[in-house]
């Protein structure tokens, strides 16, 4: 969760106060002055609440969001021994989080459909590969991860990212 995505969850939360605030104040001059206007603003105050209740049903969706969709590993399909996962290369990797098993061979398939320089190279450091990726062709990228534990990948400069998860 990055730092202004925080900021603008706190910010709404404070805005939203301000605007109930206000808006129970209003009620009370009014409730106060006369008994005979308080029918004459029940209108606005009822749109009013619709708003902020459209308002906090808003705020709460943008919490869901930032706290709760993380995005999900994908655990990788066994075919005769080994793990397969077809990985898409479009403006990124989807899945970009990916779950193997140790010890047993990884065989990652990248679909490449993103003509972009930048996708042309997969880099697995922690595995010493670094792979050329054909436009519009599955390039195959295999290893067997010996270590429990979670490993970057990146395109040629490092500005796409995705990790696989090795777990016993
Ligand atoms: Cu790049």
């Amino acid at each position: 969760m990055k730092k202004y995505q925080v900021i603008s969850i706190l910010v709404s939360i404070g805005l939203s106060f301000v605007i109930v605030s206000s808006m129970s104040a209003e009620e009370m001059t009014n409730h106060n002055s006369s008994s005979k206007g308080f029918q004459s603003i029940e209108q606005p105050i009822a749109l009013k609440m619709a708003i902020a209740v459209g308002g906090l049903s808003l705020m709460v969706a943008q919490l869901w969001w930032f706290l709760g969709s993380k995005p999900k590993s994908q655990q990788a399909k066994v075919n005769e021994g080994i793990q397969e996962v077809t990985i898409t290369v479009d403006g990124g990797y989807v899945p970009s989080l990916v779950t193997v098993k140790r010890g047993q061979p990884v065989r990652l398939q990248f679909d490449r459909r993103d003509p972009s320089s930048c996708l042309e190279k997969v880099l697995f450091p922690d595995f010493h590969i670094a792979q050329d990726l054909v436009l519009n062709q599955t390039t195959l990228v295999e290893f067997t991860p010996q270590t429990v534990g979670m490993f970057q990948f990146s395109c040629g400069m490092g500005m796409f990212h995705g990790a696989i998860t090795v777990e016993d």
